[in-house]
């Protein structure tokens, strides 16, 4: 209760004139009210406008009217008719690119390899009204000055005004990589919640979907060539991500600055493809399942067989061809020894060949990884195959620390790459915790609830050497589905993913307590827009602020 009363009055004591998120690296405001012109225009000045940076600015300029913030900046000092009628009133925003550059679409820039992404820009809007300007070196930059455009805006009684002009930012992210992840194989999601969730990602900056799409429970992905093994292993024929869905996806992600990077996981995770393969598949009978797999049902890859390899290779091949993305991730996580122990095909090919499993796992990540690679993709994994297989890997290939935070260290000295997705900050579920009827008082991995202000404490560079730092690529929040679905997607989601954003785009540091006020906007803008964020005060707060 003590804790509560602070939290209120922490809120209370600092109002932002302006609440932005991700917080820009510099951003200087002023305290004139601004209000927009009835006949307020967004154009872009140049040769070869793309059309996916017209739709957007399109898009900013519709939630400027209906994000009808109005009642949050009450008591904030322009909420009264008189100062409206005094305001300047702004008619344009001008988007250009600086000397030399030239247009490209936004999802060609969003789809380059994460250090190869300019994302940074400019924004000016002067108190006078004598006209506003976005300006970057690429699309993808006043793409994302855009979002920022957006978010400076309240709404009161039809007017559309900010009091805190002038403003000049001058911002880019502190990492290139701002991820998401979603599991869509432990529960089916429909593409209009993956492009709601979408366009949430996009208004804070997200650049990274790290689509989850298939696991032992089902495989919704329909991969041309290998369309059995979703026609087998969805839940069902409508539970299923056609071809023209995944371009769907992708173009909506990419034209909203979202790179998608899928994960067909293997070797583990995979005993739906049994369904279609029985042969590929270890244990997949094998009980108790506790034994074999963390959650059921249990099932493997008998990736020591060589028809296996090349199975997988051909379906990485093929999957690479309808996703764009440089990155692909290839899994690895919780691979069960057990199993292979057991399988009687597994240990005779062992014998057979006189190599041990892991060295028969290291033949498997080559070849497999080796497919993408001669498809121009770099190789994402989870961090077991650096710290626990010990497979040998290109020092390219970036890895998910998601086991504990305390083991991002030891994936730096190994030379790699990494992406924060530590379990004990943020996974925003409990992933397999409780769901198949233990754990009657809790479980270590998802209690306590993570607080959108545990992962924004977060430390991406935490014991780590200067050297060391250079490997992080940033990070993301996580959502498995054991237990979440279409039902709770949003509120299980947000605002807690936009911490993450933050974090990664501002770049460490942050103070809780100032931006506690500008989250709390936040969620209201998102659900003003359609998504379904949780409350983090009582209405109270933002209503008394000021
Ligand atoms: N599924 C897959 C999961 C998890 C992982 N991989 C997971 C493990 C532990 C927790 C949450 C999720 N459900 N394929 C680990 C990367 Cl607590």
């Amino acid at each position: 209760m003590k804790l509560l009363a602070l939290a209120v009055l922490l809120a209370t004591a600092y109002s932002p004139a302006s609440a932005l998120w991700p917080q820009p690296q510099s951003l200087q405001t002023g305290s004139s009210t601004l209000r927009l012109a009835p006949g307020f225009q967004i154009t872009v000045a140049g040769r070869g406008v793309p059309g996916d940076l017209l739709a957007a600015a399109g898009r900013t300029k519709q939630y400027l009217t209906s994000d009808k913030l109005g009642r949050l900046v009450v008591g904030r000092g322009a909420d009264d008719a008189h100062t409206f009628a005094a305001a300047k009133t702004l008619s344009r925003l001008t988007l250009s690119l600086e000397k030399g550059a030239s247009f490209a679409s936004i999802t060609n820039e969003a789809q380059k390899a994460p250090e190869e992404r300019d994302e940074a820009y400019h924004l000016v809007v002067p108190a006078d009204g004598s006209g506003a300007s976005i300006t970057a070196n690429s699309t993808l930059g006043l793409f994302r000055g855009l979002a920022t455009f957006g978010q400076l805006w309240y709404e009161h009684d039809n007017t559309v005004y900010t009091i805190s002009a002038p403003v000049t930012i001058a911002d880019k992210p502190a990492y290139p990589y701002r991820g998401f992840m979603l599991d869509t194989a432990r529960n089916y999601f429909p593409v209009s919640d993956i492009k709601r969730t979408l366009d949430a990602m996009s208004w804070v900056k997200i650049n990274q979907f790290h689509w989850h799409v298939v696991d032992s429970q089902s495989f919704p992905l329909e991969i041309p060539g290998f369309t059995d093994l979703a026609d087998k292993g969805a839940y069902s024929s409508s539970q299923t991500y056609s071809l023209a869905d995944v371009r769907d996806i992708v173009s909506y992600a990419g034209a909203r600055g979202i790179d998608v990077m899928v994960e067909i996981d293997t070797p583990g995770h995979t005993a739906v493809i049994a369904q279609a393969h029985p042969d590929f598949v270890a244990c997949a009978e094998a009980t108790p399942w506790a034994s074999f797999a963390n959650e059921p049902p249990a099932g493997q890859l008998r990736f020591v067989n060589a028809t296996v390899t090349s199975y997988i290779a051909d379906l990485f091949t093929a999957a690479a061809k309808i996703f764009p993305s440089t990155l692909f991730s290839t899994g690895g996580d919780e691979l069960n020894t057990n199993c292979y122990a057991v399988d009687t095909p597994t240990q005779a090919a062992l014998n057979a060949s006189g190599s041990t499993l892991e060295e028969a796992l290291n033949v498997f990540t080559q070849k497999t990884h080796q497919a993408l690679e001669a498809k121009g993709k770099t190789p994402v994994v989870w961090e077991e195959m650096v710290l626990v297989h010990n497979v040998t890997l290109s020092k390219d290939t970036p890895v998910l620390v998601w086991i504990s935070s305390d083991n991002v260290k030891a994936v730096a000295e190994a030379g790699h790459k990494l992406i924060h997705a530590a379990s004990d900050y943020f996974y925003l579920d409990c992933g397999g915790g409780g769901w198949v009827g233990d754990f009657p008082s809790g479980n270590s991995w998802c209690d306590p609830f993570k607080t959108w202000q545990r992962s924004y404490s977060f430390d991406p560079v935490a014991n780590l050497t200067d050297a060391e730092s250079k490997l992080v690529l940033g990070g993301q929040h996580l959502l498995w589905t054991e237990q979440s679905g279409p039902q709770n997607l949003d509120p299980v989601v947000w605002p807690r993913a936009a911490s993450s954003a933050e974090l990664f785009w501002t770049g460490p540091g942050g103070n809780i307590s100032a931006a506690l006020p500008r989250i709390h906007d936040l969620a209201y803008r998102f659900r003003q827009r359609g998504v379904n964020a949780i409350a983090l005060q009582p209405e109270w707060c933002a209503l008394r602020a000021g």
